[in-house]
């Protein structure tokens, strides 16, 4: 049971123009843009090596916009991938570990879970399993 890398960052955006920003510069180009209604967010996912960068953009009030409405744009999650979420889940759950999905559920990218900041040291963190 271990870390892979650094699957993605997520950074929060107020608009999808942002983008712009890393085509132009760092020739990074999104790859896929979608919406996920039921996170209330539209992502956009640039790859960069072995990483990608996920703009997110809120749709309507959901986790993104309550945090740009209170921090501002900028690094909302990152995302750690894992060879085994369930075994991960489990040790973090018997630890005490503040875990927002005790259970994996499907995400853009495979199963994630996500972890509360207040057990990171101030970092949401997000697990996946591709
Ligand atoms: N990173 C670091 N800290 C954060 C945070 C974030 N992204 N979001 C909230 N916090 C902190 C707040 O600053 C606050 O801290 P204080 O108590 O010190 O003030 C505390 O956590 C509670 O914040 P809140 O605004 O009241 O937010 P909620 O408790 O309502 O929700 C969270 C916070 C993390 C539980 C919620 O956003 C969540 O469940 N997130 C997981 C799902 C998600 O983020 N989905 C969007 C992305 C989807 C995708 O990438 O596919």
């Amino acid at each position: 049971m271990k870390a892979v890398k650094v699957h993605h960052i997520g950074i929060a955006v107020k608009n999808m123009e942002r983008e712009k920003f890393w085509n132009q510069f760092l020739n990074v180009k999104a790859e896929e843009m979608k919406e996920i209604p039921d996170q209330k967010v539209k992502i956009a996912f640039l790859p960069v090596g072995e990483t990608k960068i996920e703009l997110l953009e809120p749709l309507g009030e959901g986790a993104v916009s309550k945090f740009l409405e209170k921090r501002g744009e900028g690094i909302h999650h990152i995302a750690i991938e894992v060879d085994d979420i369930e075994g991960t889940l489990a040790s973090m759950k018997e630890a005490g570990i503040a875990l927002i999905d005790e259970n994996p559920r499907q995400g853009a990218e495979g199963k994630i879970a996500f972890v509360h900041p207040k057990s990171t040291g101030g970092i949401l963190l997000e697990l996946v399993q591709p």
